[in-house]
């Protein structure tokens, strides 16, 4: 394998940066594995403005991972980060028609910067390289690279669900973008069920055929299509979780609730996470249990995100709103409920928090994959681990089919899963925790960027990660029942 990489997403982590908190996520750490391995370079926003574009290219190279990235103006910024990326794709691409803008602006904006990547990214790319793009930023980008003439491999990967044909279709010009998606070699999506989707797409708005391996036929070319389930960097967080830093934040934290059971939830914030829904059930949790109303505390951390756009301002009064109502019905002089903090953490910490919690609370409406979920049960302590309550609309749901699988929208169905996890007895917690950390070993973010990589190659596809959708199978209260 001589070819190198050349990764292209929004923005670049830059390896240097690491040492700042959450800096240095598990996709960052994942693709620079990659990066080392096959050599290669990073593309992306540099997330600074410039006054006018330049095209400006500026590389770096830090422990041994080339960067190359771009500054953007702010017209850039507004029309394609802000604008189509964050304001119209996102929100419909988990099912919020209802919050998606159709602005001409935006379009014409993220089609100019996505050609703007690819003028800047065109030199840097040689005879052999794979070309890997990653998410809803930069859907056009490898048909605006072939047309530029590049002929080398070219994969996408999508981190977010795909919706929906019926949704999709309300997108103004959807069929070019789907076109456009069908250049790359490659397209990856985190589960079968967004997967399904796509193909759904492809067949009846495209009269495509799908192959019985789920290729497609398109212009004398065949694009593989198939779900790459993303992980997260196992050894390295089991690794922080049992060491100094992850033990003084457990303490610290166990040390300040007195005793009392702790639920926790860690979120960007964002309204497809489900976070005033959360609220909302951990409250009727609290009315309908008035005997371990004052036992239970909940730990939400919930760093802001997109503050530029107004969806996200209104989240975020929403949630202060629900903290503040929920903790002036039930705190007492010496205990309040909810605890809301809008800040990141280290890796460690967050580990250590995980660790000292009884309930792992991921309820997101719809979420591509989700990680926090997967922490979550790589920070437990195996003897006497915590519980994770899941919404079975995250893509996670497909593979952790041991947690307590709920529907997010019904408050009801949360509150009881709380009650449940909080009484399950150690047995049942270690025979679920037992399987969920297998699943989460197994299927790491190596695996993940192998099985990409192997299938960028055109390497045969390996055998599918995860099974049907959670939401064909049982009734939601059965598994909770
Ligand atoms: P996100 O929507 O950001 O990712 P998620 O997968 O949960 O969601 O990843 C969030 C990451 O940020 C986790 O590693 C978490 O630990 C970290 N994080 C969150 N709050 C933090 C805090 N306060 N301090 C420090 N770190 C914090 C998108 C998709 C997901 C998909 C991922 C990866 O929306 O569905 O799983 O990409 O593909």
């Amino acid at each position: 394998m001589s070819s190198r990489l050349i990764v292209i997403s929004n923005r670049v982590s830059v390896p240097k940066a690491a040492g700042a908190a959450g800096a240095q996520g598990g996709l960052a750490v994942a693709l620079n594995a990659a990066l080392l391995e096959h050599g290669g370079i990073w593309f992306g926003w540099s997330g600074q403005e410039t006054e006018e574009f330049t095209g400006h290219l500026d590389m770096q190279r830090n422990d041994g991972i080339t960067t190359a990235t771009i500054d953007l103006e702010p017209q850039d910024i507004d029309e394609y980060y802000n604008g189509y990326a964050n304001r119209t794709l996102w929100p419909l691409f988990h099912y919020r028609i209802d919050l998606t803008e159709y602005d001409r602006n935006f379009g014409e904006g993220y089609e100019r910067v996505n050609e703007r990547f690819a003028d800047a990214v065109l030199p840097l790319i040689e005879g052999e390289d794979l070309v890997w793009v990653h998410d809803y930023h930069l859907l056009p980008l490898g048909s605006m690279l072939r047309q530029k003439g590049v002929k080398n491999r070219m994969g996408l990967f999508l981190h977010t669900p795909w919706p929906p044909t019926r949704l999709l279709v309300s997108l103004p010009l959807h069929e070019r973008l789907v076109a456009s998606m069908l250049e790359f070699d490659v397209i990856g999506f985190q589960t079968s069920e967004w997967l399904e989707s796509f193909l759904h797409y492809v067949q009846k708005e495209m009269g495509l055929k799908v192959n019985p391996d789920n290729s497609i036929d398109y212009q004398g070319r065949r694009v593989v299509a198939r779900a790459f389930p993303i992980g997260i960097d196992f050894d390295e967080f089991v690794e922080g979780a049992a060491g100094p830093e992850a033990r003084d934040a457990h303490d610290r934290l166990k040390q300040s609730v007195r005793g009392r059971k702790i639920l926790i939830g860690v979120d960007r914030l964002d309204y497809s996470k489900g976070l005033g829904e959360r609220m909302e059930a951990f409250g009727r949790f609290l009315a309908d249990n008035p005997e371990q109303a004052g036992s239970a505390v909940l730990l939400q951390i919930a760093p802001p995100s997109r503050g530029d756009v107004a969806s996200y301002q209104m989240i975020r009064e929403d949630l202060e709103r629900k903290t503040g109502h929920l903790n002036g019905a039930y705190a007492d002089v010496a205990f309040v409920p909810i605890r809301y903090v809008n800040r990141g953490y280290p890796r460690e910490q967050l580990a250590g928090f995980y660790r000292a919690a009884d309930i792992g609370l991921v309820t997101p409406l719809r979420d591509g994959m989700n990680l926090v979920a997967k922490e979550y049960i790589a920070a437990q302590d195996p003897e006497n681990p915590g519980v994770l309550i899941l919404s079975q609309f995250a893509g996670a749901a497909h593979q952790l089919k041991d947690a307590l699988l709920v529907n997010p929208h019904s408050i009801e169905h949360v509150s009881e899963a709380i009650k449940r996890a909080l009484e399950m007895p150690l047995d049942e917690r270690r025979e679920r925790h037992r399987k969920l950390l297998a699943s989460v070993r197994d299927h790491d973010v190596r695996r993940w960027r192998q099985d990409f990589v192997s299938a960028l190659f055109g390497d045969e596809a390996p055998p599918l990660l995860d099974d049907a959708s959670p939401e064909d199978s049982s009734e939601p209260q059965d598994q909770t029942a």
